[in-house]
């Protein structure tokens, strides 16, 4: 599954420049599909020689033109947001602009909080099962919103995260900053501090500047970067920075047809992670034998690590780590 990731933001902020930029002009309707590209899954390639290379991919969503609740709405649909603030020409107010759209979110969120609440707590009154608990966490999610703070920001167990999902909230999710700056890199500096302040992640992205580079190959599109002093393409940037925010890691795997980066949330237990290939490995896990790219790269196919008995073998309660190269076992 592609990572999901909405673009939101005030209106000239750049939103559509900086969907261009990551998209490299190839999305339509407002919606693009992103190869992120992995040196380590190039490696693989060579090692293995597959018939198919896959990256792991995001799919970018503009925003929508038109009002703030049809941005809200698109963002509910996505695993992270990209919140892009103007960081170029006059008078730019990124703070402002952040503060604008994080008030944004968390006014959605309160309003279907409230509407909720006040049905939990009838219920309560009622002794409806779990009304009481469900009122309890409403309460303290109003509170946290009342004083404009998202609920990314609001510690909750599962059992508080599984009473507000049905609402759909869209404060709780991860956010990307976006310092959309012209020429001028060091004016995205302010909006990095106010990442760090709200505990958000942030990347500053020349999105005019990586449209024009998205046209050019590879290697002038380098050259030209580091005379800007950029190290990596805006999408490299903004792609670490996505999988920061949403707690991902990447392991691949790397058989004769296909070599594959597979994005996965960090900590997750080996058949959860092979649930992101299909769904039916979650139950059908048998178990992961599991190496690593380096080793992988050496020896030159899972097969001739599993022959010298240099796969590990890991059971349901391994953890996936980033760079894993994994061969799940699954039952019929
Ligand atoms: N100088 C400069 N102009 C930009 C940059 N990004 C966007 N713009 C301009 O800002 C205006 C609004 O951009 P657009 O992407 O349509 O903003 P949106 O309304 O947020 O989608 C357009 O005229 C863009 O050409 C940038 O990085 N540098
Ligand atoms: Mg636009």
């Amino acid at each position: 599954m592609p990572v999901s990731v909405a673009i939101v933001g005030p209106p000239a902020s750049g939103k559509t420049t900086v969907f261009n930029a990551l998209t490299a002009g190839r999305g339509s309707g407002g919606v693009g599909m992103v190869d992120v590209l992995d040196p380590r899954l190039d490696r693989l390639e060579e090692a293995v020689r597959p018939k198919k290379k896959v990256y792991a991919q995001v799919r970018v969503a503009d925003a929508p033109p038109g009002s703030r609740a049809q941005q809200v709405a698109a963002a509910r649909e996505a695993d992270v947001l990209l919140v892009v603030a103007r960081c170029f020409g006059p008078d730019s107010d990124p703070a402002g602009e952040l503060d604008s759209v994080g008030l944004d979110l968390v006014l959605a969120d309160l309003a279907s909080v409230e509407k909720r609440l006040e049905i939990a707590a009838k219920e309560a009154r009622i002794n409806k099962p779990g009304a009481a608990a469900a009122a309890e966490v409403l309460t303290r999610a109003k509170a946290h919103l009342d004083a404009g703070q998202p609920l990314r920001l609001l510690e909750l167990d599962a059992a508080a995260k599984e009473i507000l999902a049905p609402l759909f909230p869209v404060s709780s999710k991860p956010v990307v900053y976006v310092a959309n700056v012209a020429e001028d890199l060091a004016a995205g500096a302010t909006l990095e501090h106010y990442a760090f302040e709200h505990r958000a992640q942030s990347a500053v992205l020349a999105a005019a500047l990586e449209v024009e580079l998205a046209e050019l190959e590879s290697k002038d599109a380098a050259e030209y970067r580091a005379s800007y002093g950029l190290t990596e393409s805006g999408l490299a940037t903004v792609a670490g920075a996505v999988w920061q925010a949403g707690g991902l890691i990447t392991y691949f795997t790397a058989g004769e047809p296909e070599v594959r980066a597979w994005p996965c949330e960090d900590g997750a237990p080996a058949p959860i992670a092979a649930g992101v290939i299909h769904t039916d490995f979650i139950k059908k896990f048998i178990r992961a034998e599991v190496t690593s790219v380096d080793e992988l790269v050496q020896a030159g196919s899972m097969e001739a690590l599993r022959a010298a008995g240099r796969l590990r073998v890991e059971g349901r309660e391994y953890r996936v780590q980033d760079g894993d190269v994994i061969f799940f076992r699954i039952g019929g």
